[in-house]
């Protein structure tokens, strides 16, 4: 970590709200520069337009105040500049137009404020304080929706009672599991997992029952297998992985781990102990399937064969036997 000559940690040190002075007139930046410091902020100096874009985004300061008249770029333009960026600093002009038209001009590009020239110390100060406490209330909207929107786009994937993937994302990376096995000739594998008799559960112990039941099982499920396995409900109290690079043995040695983990130990719900078990289908994927959905219709068709021949156990794909031409 690193630290001063002084043995201070300099990342623990609060960070100064950084404001960018942009003018040709080094009088002006000197003094403003030297009331900001005072102030307790950090300040960088640019001496033109070129200067106060390059600053800009090499450093992200929190307010800029530039001068409407350079050389170069003017204060316009480079607050059009920076407005352009998103998530963008305000900007506040200073200048000797105070007309009408000017100050519209000023704001029309992008300034949330105007300051005229002569500068009284406390009328900056207090315009910085207000620029800089609107960016804050931006800041934290910006972060709060960020929130909100990493929320919806997370349920819009994920099943809202076990927190595995649902079925629309698992669609969508089946496809791109697919595509891939496709294209390089890699293995790939789909497992689906049944609870056997899952009505008896809900009818003997009641829906919240069946409901915790169906969350430790995501939870065994998942902890059982590889972090790179693609493993979702895939509906009521059906499961699915999607195995890539997994050869059928490895698949079929996988499921009945699975099977294992649920079986192992009696599920806790309330005072009451439940035995799991499940059948499971194994798939693997072959040339001859051009669609994801035919890999999930052959592992439901292993599943239901598990089904037929007595529940608890794993039945592996059998692909029909190529005919002889
Ligand atoms: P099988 O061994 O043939 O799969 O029998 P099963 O009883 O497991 O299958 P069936 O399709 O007859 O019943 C599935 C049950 O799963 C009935 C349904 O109420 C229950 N179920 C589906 N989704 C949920 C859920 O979100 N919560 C609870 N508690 N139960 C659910
Ligand atoms: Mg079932
Ligand atoms: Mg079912």
């Amino acid at each position: 970590m690193a630290r001063d000559e002084d043995g201070i940690t300099l990342t623990d040190l609060p960070t100064l709200p950084l404001v960018l002075i942009v003018d040709n007139d080094g009088l002006t930046r000197t003094m403003v520069g030297s009331w900001l410091v005072d102030s307790g902020y950090a300040v960088l100096e640019a001496c033109d337009g070129e200067e106060a874009l390059r600053l800009a985004g090499e450093r992200s300061p929190d307010l800029l105040l530039i001068d409407l008249i350079m050389p170069g770029l003017d204060g316009y333009q480079v607050c059009r500049a920076i407005q352009a960026e998103g998530d963008a600093p305000p900007v506040i002009f200073m200048t000797m137009l105070g007309d009408t038209a000017a100050r519209v001009s000023g704001l029309d590009a992008g300034a949330v404020d105007y300051i005229v020239k002569p500068f009284e110390h406390d009328e900056v100060m207090a315009r910085v304080r207000a620029a800089l406490r609107t960016k804050v209330v931006r800041d934290e909207l910006a972060v709060r929706t960020k929130v909100v929107r990493d929320e919806l786009i997370d349920q819009a994937s994920h099943d809202s009672l076990t927190g595995l993937l649902n079925r629309r994302e698992l669609d969508s990376r089946a496809a791109e599991a697919v595509a891939l096995a496709q294209r390089h000739g890699h293995p790939l594998c789909c497992i689906l997992l049944d609870l056997d008799n899952f009505k008896d559960v809900n009818d003997a112990h009641g829906h919240a029952a069946g409901d915790q039941v169906l969350r430790e099982t995501g939870r065994r499920l998942a902890d059982a297998c590889r972090i790179s396995d693609v493993i979702a409900r895939y509906g009521g109290e059906e499961f699915i992985l999607l195995l890539p690079e997994t050869p059928p043995e490895a698949a079929v040695v996988l499921a009945d781990k699975l099977r294992w983990a649920l079986a192992e130990a009696p599920f806790e719900a309330g005072d009451t102990l439940i035995s799991i078990r499940a059948s499971v289908g194994v798939a693997a994927f072959t040339a001859v399937m051009a669609t994801p959905a035919s890999l999930l219709a052959a592992a439901d068709e292993a599943l239901y064969r598990a089904k037929g021949l007595g529940r608890d156990r794993t039945e592996l794909y059998d692909p029909p036997l190529a005919i002889p031409a």
